[in-house]
């Protein structure tokens, strides 16, 4: 298919509620929204960049400097016969995975869309339905944050994920323990604390987490085998897993025994796949990450998640979690009998972006031809 117009939309909405972390607090959640048009048919993406560098080096504006000036001119006028060919075509740009899978993953809408079937389709997946959970930022008190979960469970959800840093960890997760004895319960640090609070981490055994979320720094993969030897509880690394090659480092030292996927995290869908495969035959079990997307974003990760070795909960949660109106149409609801939500079984992603809302959310816009 010849890419005939490539469209870069900066939108921002905010969130329903803020989002505190260990690296910061989300109140709007800004994006780029990327459109590439070929034969009368649109493939969308998600850029997930954020205005600051405080989970990836990467921003809005570094992503949209990378997208224009590099990643863009390489596709544009090309003539694509699979989606697997777009890294490739920029394959000297180093870094800049989010900017890199915004593009390659809404090529991979546009060929789903032109074959008629749904994105799940063609990366092999296996389930209609994906399990998932709600990851709760660190709140106010432990009797606000138990009262949050309290919400969510009522709600429907099955699986719980914390942030944690420095002072807000062993009591909020005894807390929330003590009140949910046996539901799924994990902790995200977001690379919040080092190598010398392993005893710390020790202690978290006593809780039966299914996993705890990337504990130390962002770049390390070192200091996690030595950490992992350590404890009972898994150890899942996100912000350290970029590339195929990291994933194969990890699973090598004993880095980790659980990764968390997001496809921006690790440059697109193709390495995605690939890692995917990798983990597969290593028995390291996946699960699908979120970076508070919006529907375009959230819908490719269920279709991703519908491969066969993420067995574990993922971070996508229902729409009203996130945003009082999406930008995506319909928006996505929880099954509450068994914690999942439904893959979208339309062409490509199977969500429409609705032109209106579009219009009213976006910053700027800059079309290339
Ligand atoms: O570490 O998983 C993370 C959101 C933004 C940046 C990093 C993370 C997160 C989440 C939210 O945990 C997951 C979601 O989208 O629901
Ligand atoms: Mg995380």
């Amino acid at each position: 298919m010849k890419i005939e117009r490539i469209e870069l939309h900066h939108i921002s909405q905010n969130l329903v509620s803020p989002f505190r972390t260990s690296f910061g607090t989300q109140v709007a959640r800004p994006c780029i929204l990327v459109a590439v048009h070929s034969q009368g048919l649109t493939g969308w993406a998600e850029c997930v960049a954020s205005d600051d560098p405080g989970y990836s080096y990467e921003t809005i504006e570094t992503a949209w400097h990378i997208l224009r000036d590099f990643l863009v001119p390489a596709v544009l006028g090309q003539n694509i016969a699979a989606p697997q060919e777009v890294p490739a075509k920029y394959g000297w740009v180093r870094g800049h995975p989010i900017a890199k899978a915004a593009l390659e993953n809404a090529v991979w809408d546009l060929h789903a869309k032109a074959r008629g079937v749904p994105l799940s389709q063609l990366l092999g997946g296996v389930r209609g339905r994906v399990e998932v959970g709600v990851s709760i930022g660190i709140q106010p008190s432990v009797a606000r944050l138990v009262d949050v979960v309290n919400d969510f469970v009522a709600q429907g959800y099955r699986r719980i994920k914390m942030k944690i840093e420095p002072g807000w960890e062993l009591e909020p997760i005894a807390a929330v323990r003590a009140q949910h004895p046996s539901i799924k319960l994990m902790a995200d640090a977001n690379s919040a604390f080092s190598l010398a609070d392993a005893d710390l981490f020790r202690q978290m055994d006593q809780f039966n987490l299914l996993m705890i979320e990337q504990p130390l720094h962002y770049d390390d993969i070192a200091d996690h085998a030595k950490l992992q030897a350590q404890l009972n509880t898994p150890i899942c690394l996100d912000e350290s897993i970029h590339s195929p090659l990291h994933a194969r480092w990890a699973i090598e030292i004993g880095a980790c025994k659980i990764i968390n996927m997001k496809v921006a995290r690790v440059g697109g869908l193709s390495n995605a796949i690939e890692i995917h495969n990798m983990c597969q035959a290593a028995g390291i079990p996946l699960w699908c990450g979120g970076m508070l997307e919006t529907g375009v974003g959230r819908a490719a990760n269920l279709h991703l998640a519908a491969m066969p070795n993420f067995t574990l909960p993922g971070d996508i949660s229902a729409t009203d979690r996130y945003y009082i109106e999406d930008i995506a149409e319909p928006p996505f609801v929880l099954n509450t009998d068994d914690s999942t939500i439904t893959v979208p079984s339309g062409p490509g992603i199977g969500v429409e972006v609705a032109p209106n809302r579009l219009a009213k959310y976006r910053i700027r816009q800059q079309s290339f031809a």
